[in-house]
């Protein structure tokens, strides 16, 4: 899969969300996760792109970066794109509390709750750590409010298969998942799959 993306704007308030008149209503997909856990670099990966800044300090994304991906060249701003990509800013960053609430910017929660053509949440955890109780909590959120998502385990490059086998079998067991999949923007390993599940939404 190749489509082009648009960087369309970087929103830090609620009225700043991309309008369907900027986006013809495309379905979105939604990048979530710790700081630090690769979903800048993943999108890049998913792009073939350095569209999302990637940056080695953790916490750099503070707003929802939105780009608009489209197949071919052609007057971008014209037609309506295959999908919008949303890309989040990372939770867990800040030591002091444990709830990502408590710490994410106030206009995530209306953005996950409200956004209409949210079709997506991908939600990323490290697979080179151990499970963590801010990812419970967002993925029971949306176990709760019964948002389509998906888990995904970054930085798959960095274990060997046993190890990886071990670290997914225990992260689905902590978030209580069926399904984790294993993905590396570094190698590119799991991004056709991730793309397979992205177009199913796109339809
Ligand atoms: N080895 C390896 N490193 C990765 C991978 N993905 C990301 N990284 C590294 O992890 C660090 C953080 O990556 P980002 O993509 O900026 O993470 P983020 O989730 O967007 O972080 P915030 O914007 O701060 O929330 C960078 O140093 C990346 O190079 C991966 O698949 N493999
Ligand atoms: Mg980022």
């Amino acid at each position: 899969m190749r489509l082009n993306p648009v960087f369309l704007l970087s929103a830090t308030d609620v009225a700043h969300f991309p309008s369907e008149a900027k986006t013809y209503g495309a379905p979105e997909v939604a990048f979530l996760g710790r700081s630090n856990v690769g979903k800048s670099s993943l999108i890049n990966s998913l792009l073939g792109s350095q569209e999302a800044k990637v940056s080695s300090t953790p916490g750099r994304t503070r707003a929802i970066n939105f780009f608009a991906l489209h197949e071919g060249a052609g007057d971008k701003m014209k037609v309506r794109p295959t999908l919008i990509f949303a890309d989040l800013p990372g939770y867990g960053y800040a030591k002091i509390s444990k709830s990502i609430s408590a710490e994410w910017p106030s206009f995530i929660e209306p953005y996950l709750a409200e956004r209409e053509t949210l079709a997506l949440c991908i939600c990323l955890v490290d697979t080179n750590i151990p499970p963590q109780e801010n990812d419970t909590q967002l993925i029971t959120y949306f176990k709760q409010t019964q948002r389509p998502y998906l888990v995904v385990g970054t930085k798959s490059d960095r274990l060997s298969n046993n190890q990886l086998a071990k670290s997914i079998a225990a992260l689905r067991k902590a978030h209580e998942v069926e399904e984790i999949l294993p993905v590396s923007a570094k190698t590119d390993a799991g991004t056709k799959m991730l793309w397979a599940k992205m177009m199913e939404v796109a339809e």
